[in-house]
């Protein structure tokens, strides 16, 4: 085993990490133990286990530790006495003797698992028995993320992507210690969540998608069963209900929502900015309140979405009045409000969230105001656009995003004058208006995501291209192992 940091590979980088150059052996011997064997620890291990055993092609059980624990194995501690190492923090310390991993919280065990994976072969992500010796270097690494929020958004909207899909997704974002996923259901070309009030969005609003294929939405149980799963991998999802515009397949839904109460057809072409809600019509705040009321009773986290983005067919007074209405009815249900930048131009309440993407004034403005911001700004982050002018996928209007670009900034840079604090995280939107399969996420998704998931946890201080890039590199092999599909980047000496 190499000593050197960047020899481990571990993406992303740990705070720190000391390595001594001796190893542990990942024998048919070892076990899992957990200190306190709660349900959520124990579940935790059972995770461990079932990243591990199949691959390994022995079992691995999970037990509950004894007073003085045995050697050869590893062990899992929620330790109450380090409150320093916060939600996600965790301490690895790995001796030939023992893996042993300690949070403060069970989030801190969850993401420190990830990093014990990433320590052991590419091949441990094989779904079957593999050849090998499976062993892991002696270190210490104590490790906690910069920033709170280290998201990506799925647009499931353009086009339907099944639970089974999302799952994956959220796997690949659990492997990098990512930890919201916010899902973008609702567009002009789709409603993609039945809305018991108002089946007819979902039924007939969601029964195409760009290019004019069958589309989809999810039952209220899928996206029950969707949100329980993040939630096994410590990640919160995030539903947005986009308004007042991008709700063409609203209105072709219902023709009370229009303002001329004439229902148009369906959408299946990629145009923004044409549709708005009859903003000021009984029957739109009735509708806000349901659907509101319905996604806030299916989101066990404190955010609810409303889009608020590409108004251009909203007049700007009735803009501002209507973000402000929905905002009230976001907080009544107890949640807080997430809006894309143009919401800054409404009157705040302090705990909503502005979602920069494109002009700096607005994210600046609300972080004045005492707003806290996420950084998406699309020409650094949006997995969308394409990676050269050879990506057969993706669009191109805020330019090429190569892994470079994709890497190398700093969220707290971006916009003059707003201060850090400001900043609750990153998070890396993958619009779908030319994707249509699991396979076509995972090429624009990889390789730049893992770079955003360092710029979210990773301290600034250690980082460094040219260093990434050989992490970087060593990752092809996982993903190969995964069965993700990749792009394989020239600028990237991908290992085998
Ligand atoms: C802009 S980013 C949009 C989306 C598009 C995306 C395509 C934002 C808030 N709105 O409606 O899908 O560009 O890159």
């Amino acid at each position: 085993m190499g000593s050197s940091l960047s020899a481990l590979n571990i993406i992303p980088n740990p705070m720190s990490l000391t390595v001594s150059g001796d190893m542990f052996v990942l024998s048919d011997l070892v076990d899992i133990y957990v200190r306190p064997a709660t349900d959520e620890v124990t579940n935790i291990g059972r995770y461990l286990a079932g990243r591990l055993s199949p691959s390994a092609g022995f079992e691995i059980s999970v037990l509950e530790a004894a007073d003085i624990p045995p050697d050869e194995n590893i062990h899992l501690i929620l330790a109450e006495a380090d409150p320093g190492l916060g939600e996600e923090g965790y301490i690895l310390t790995i001796t030939p003797q023992r893996v042993t991993l300690m949070a403060y919280r069970p989030a801190g065990l969850f993401r420190g698992c990830q990093t014990i994976r990433q320590l052991l072969p590419p091949s441990i992500e094989r779904a079957t028995a593999q050849p090998g010796s499976w062993t892991l270097p002696t270190l210490t690494i104590r490790d906690y993320p910069r920033f709170e929020w280290r998201g990506a958004m799925l647009d499931v909207a353009r086009h339907f992507f099944s639970v089974d899909d999302v799952k994956r997704y959220i796997d690949l974002l659990a492997y990098y210690k990512m930890n919201r996923l916010h899902l973008h259901l609702t567009d002009d070309q789709g409603w993609r969540i039945m809305i018991d009030a108002w089946p007819n969005l979902a039924a007939h609003g969601g029964s195409t998608q760009v290019g004019g294929g069958p589309g989809g939405y999810y039952t209220q149980a899928d996206y029950a069963d969707i949100a329980a799963y993040a939630q096994s991998r410590y990640i919160m999802v995030i539903p947005e209900i986009d308004m007042p515009g991008h709700t063409h397949a609203a209105l072709a839904s219902y023709a009370s929502l229009t303002c001329d109460g004439a229902a148009p057809p369906l959408y299946t072409g990629t145009e923004v900015g044409f549709s708005s809600l009859c903003v000021g019509k009984n029957e739109t705040l009735a509708f806000v309140g349901d659907v509101v009321r319905e996604i806030a009773a299916l989101t066990p986290g404190p955010y609810i979405h409303i889009g608020g983005d590409e108004a251009l067919s909203t007049e700007e007074a009735e803009y501002r009045q209507f973000i402000e209405q929905v905002q009230a009815v976001v907080e009544a249900q107890g949640k807080h409000m997430i809006g894309w930048e143009e919401i800054a131009k409404a009157d705040l309440q302090p705990g909503s969230v502005v979602q920069h993407w494109r002009n700096g004034e607005p994210a600046k403005s609300a972080a004045q105001q005492g707003n806290r911001v996420i950084m998406s700004p699309a020409f650094r982050i949006y997995l969308d656009m394409k990676y050269d002018e050879t990506t057969p996928l993706g669009l191109s209007w805020a330019g090429y995003i190569d892994v470079k670009t994709a890497y190398d900034w700093d969220p707290a840079s971006q916009v003059e004058g707003m201060p850090e604090s400001s900043i609750l995280g990153i998070e890396a939107p993958l619009w779908s208006e030319t994707l249509e399969t699991i396979s076509d996420i995972e090429y624009m998704a990889f390789p730049r995501l893992p770079g955003y998931a360092e710029i979210g946890w990773s301290p600034l201080s250690g980082k460094d291209w040219e260093a990434y890039k050989r992490r970087l590199a060593a990752h092809g092999a996982r993903w190969d192992a995964m069965h993700v599909n990749f792009h394989r980047a020239a600028s990237i000496a991908w290992e085998e």
